[in-house]
């Protein structure tokens, strides 16, 4: 394998489009050739994470998991795409933590509560507002905005093409192949 793992740590709200970037960014990698994996709720709340839910204690949990996983992939040279709000500084920090600063690569999809709330892709939003949802993200459960990411991807105001190739120049540049 001619690569080095790497961790890009994709954090944002619900709806800011974080999976569609990972998977985006994954596409680009992969036509060049390199090993990658996305790992997203789809993947992880419905499998290893399927016993946690959305209280705060659930989300570090789900965090700390993942991370761990993401270290064992960091391992074998994959580079490893990771789409979870993961919403708190204190819970990014711990997987920057266990992953390696170095190796951690951490992307801030910026996207407001109101744009979150106007794309809605799954109608949580307006579950959440009507008061079905509890622990809601950006509602009734908090969000930080992160103090220093790698890289932030502002998708109130880029594409979603112009988003993916802004995330895979940084990556190109920080893996140097
Ligand atoms: C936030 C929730 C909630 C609550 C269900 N709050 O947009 P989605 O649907 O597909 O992605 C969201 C996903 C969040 O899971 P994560 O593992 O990324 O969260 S964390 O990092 O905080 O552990 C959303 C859906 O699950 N979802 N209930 N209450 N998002």
């Amino acid at each position: 394998l001619k690569q080095n793992g790497k961790v890009i740590w994709i954090t944002g709200l619900s709806g800011s489009g974080k999976s569609t970037l990972a998977h985006g960014l994954e596409r680009k990698l992969a036509q060049r050739g390199y090993l990658t994996q996305v790992l997203d709720g789809d993947n992880i709340r419905t499998g290893i994470n399927n016993n946690l839910g959305f209280t705060e204690e659930d989300r570090n949990e789900n965090i700390r998991r993942i991370a761990e996983i993401n270290k064992l992939f960091l391992n074998c040279g994959v580079i490893t795409i990771n789409a979870f709000i993961s919403p708190t500084n204190d819970v990014r920090a711990m997987a920057r933590e266990i992953i390696g600063t170095d190796d951690f690569i951490e992307i801030f999809v910026d996207a407001s509560f109101e744009t979150c709330t106007e794309r809605d892709p799954k109608g949580l939003y307006k579950k959440a507002l009507a008061g079905e949802i509890k622990n809601f993200t950006g509602l009734d459960a908090p969000f930080d905005r992160p103090d220093n990411p790698e890289l932030v991807v502002d998708t109130n105001k880029l594409s979603i093409e112009e988003g993916v190739e802004l995330a895979y120049e940084y990556v190109r540049a920080a893996v140097r192949w």
